[in-house]
């Protein structure tokens, strides 16, 4: 009997093909990463890693024909190291980075892994504010990283930046042990060397060493791409980030470090920042994660693979020349946006002052046409976190389909369309009222896009 999940599945096939991703958090994958994802290594079990020292400057091609030396759990490794190696290689490139851990299942992994690999317990971090665009797993009380340790929120000024005066006086009155630059809703770019100064600052002032560490899981790709500044380049020790955003590969999580690459069975009697790639590769295997999904890192292998031809810096660009586009045709049609634009690939609209309308009805009525985004706290939204009185949308998914600036008219047009209904309806359940005119737009997102077939039809 055929397994009904395998309707559903068809179905989100027809429902992603049809519709407009707009969440700047979500992407398409290719075929071939979908191919290696869907693969016979999710049978493998691999605990442990593929050797990293000792290894001379072995070639792509070598690295898949040489037996390498590994440390590991369980028998039948030869191609599973091969596979996880190649992963690292590509990952470093394209980060210059000198070490990368591809095991961790999720951002939120990749996360929780660099507290516990530098922080013990009750040891403070600086991180942004969730409320102003940083991350849950930067913080927020719910989570089980901020019962360990002792988060210390900083968050956006007036302009929408960062407040880098507020995180200095917070580094400086406050002995961290680490400071997080990272975020889910920021649209603009970082001053990193400005971070990178106050960590000096504060180190001096505490007489340790203090953990720099970025959380780029949304810009990965442009920072791949080399139109986004890298972290890495500005004395950041640590970064992380998922795969699946504008990097475009499997969900997942990876961390890159700087620092002297060593063996992860060897005991550490001291910690420092100059061995934290074999204090995060401890803290991934075994401190957090048992077995890795070999699976996924095969499809991150191929994704970095991408990411490293040239086409993707020009598809990185344009999701930039992108937002930027979206975002003005946006104001022309009455919408406030956060930071009054933006820098990257994501956009932050405040709906009530554009319309007067909640984030949440403006999601729902915006799904009922194909168009998808999310509701989103904006900084002192007084909405809370189900009712806030932002959105926040991006162009990565979009990009990868092959929209292109005259696109981002006609979805502002949209927009602008379900706004107007959403104030006139007022609440979620007089939506109903306007079904013909939504079917009507519905209709034409679903014409426009067929037009622009997934990567994977
Ligand atoms: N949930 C992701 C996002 O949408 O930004 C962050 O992990």
């Amino acid at each position: 009997m055929k397994d009904l999940v395998f309707d559903l599945i068809k179905k989100e096939e027809i429902r992603q093909s049809e519709g407009l991703e707009l969440i700047p958090s979500e992407n398409y994958v290719s075929k071939a990463v979908l191919k290696a994802m869907g693969s016979v290594l999710t049978n493998k079990y691999s605990e442990g890693y593929p050797s990293f020292e000792g290894i001379p400057n072995w070639s792509e091609a070598e690295i898949a024909d040489k037996v390498l030396p590994n440390y590991r759990y369980y028998g039948g490794q030869i191609n599973v190291d091969r596979i996880e190696r190649l992963a690292i290689e590509r990952a470093c490139k394209l980060f210059k980075a000198d070490h990368a851990n591809v095991q961790p299942h999720s951002g939120a992994n990749a996360n929780e892994a660099v507290y516990f690999a530098w922080c013990e317990p009750g040891d403070n971090i600086l991180a942004m504010n969730l409320g102003h665009g940083g991350h849950l797993t930067h913080g927020s009380p719910v989570t089980r990283s901020a019962k360990i340790y002792n988060f210390i929120p900083y968050g956006t000024d007036k302009s929408g930046d960062l407040d880098y005066d507020e995180m200095e006086s917070l580094a400086m009155e406050n002995d961290v042990k680490l400071i997080l630059v990272g975020y889910s809703a920021f649209p603009l770019v970082p001053d990193f060397e400005r971070v990178a100064a106050i960590r000096e600052k504060a180190a001096a002032k505490w007489g340790h060493e203090i953990l720099l560490m970025a959380d780029m899981a949304h810009v990965a790709g442009l920072i791949a791409a080399g139109i986004h500044p890298n972290p890495l380049d500005f004395g950041f020790n640590v970064m992380t980030t998922t795969t699946h955003k504008t990097l475009r590969g499997p969900r997942g999580g990876l961390i890159l470090t700087k620092g002297k690459v060593g063996s992860p069975l060897k005991k550490i009697e001291h910690k420092s920042l100059d061995i934290i790639p074999t204090l995060v590769d401890k803290a991934v295997f075994p401190g957090t994660q048992g077995g890795p999904l070999e699976h996924v890192i095969a499809a991150k292998a191929v994704a970095f693979g991408e990411a490293l031809k040239p086409s993707f810096k020009t598809y990185a660009k344009n999701i930039v020349k992108n937002a930027k586009a979206l975002a003005e045709e946006l104001k022309k049609r009455g919408f406030v946006l956060q930071a009054d634009g933006t820098e990257n690939h994501l956009i932050l609209i405040d709906v009530m002052k554009s319309y007067g309308i909640n984030g949440k009805l403006y999601e729902k009525a915006l799904d009922l046409i194909g168009l998808t985004l999310n509701a989103n706290a904006l900084p002192g939204d007084t909405g809370g976190a189900f009712r806030p009185n932002g959105v926040r949308l991006g162009t990565p998914a979009i990009t990868t389909r092959g929209l292109g600036v005259k696109e981002m008219a006609k979805i502002a047009e949209w927009m602008e369309e379900v706004a107007k209904i959403c104030k006139e309806a007022g609440t979620e359940e007089k939506l109903a009222d306007h079904q013909k005119e939504f079917d009507k737009l519905h209709q034409e997102v679903i014409a426009l896009a067929t037009t622009f077939p997934l990567p994977t039809a």
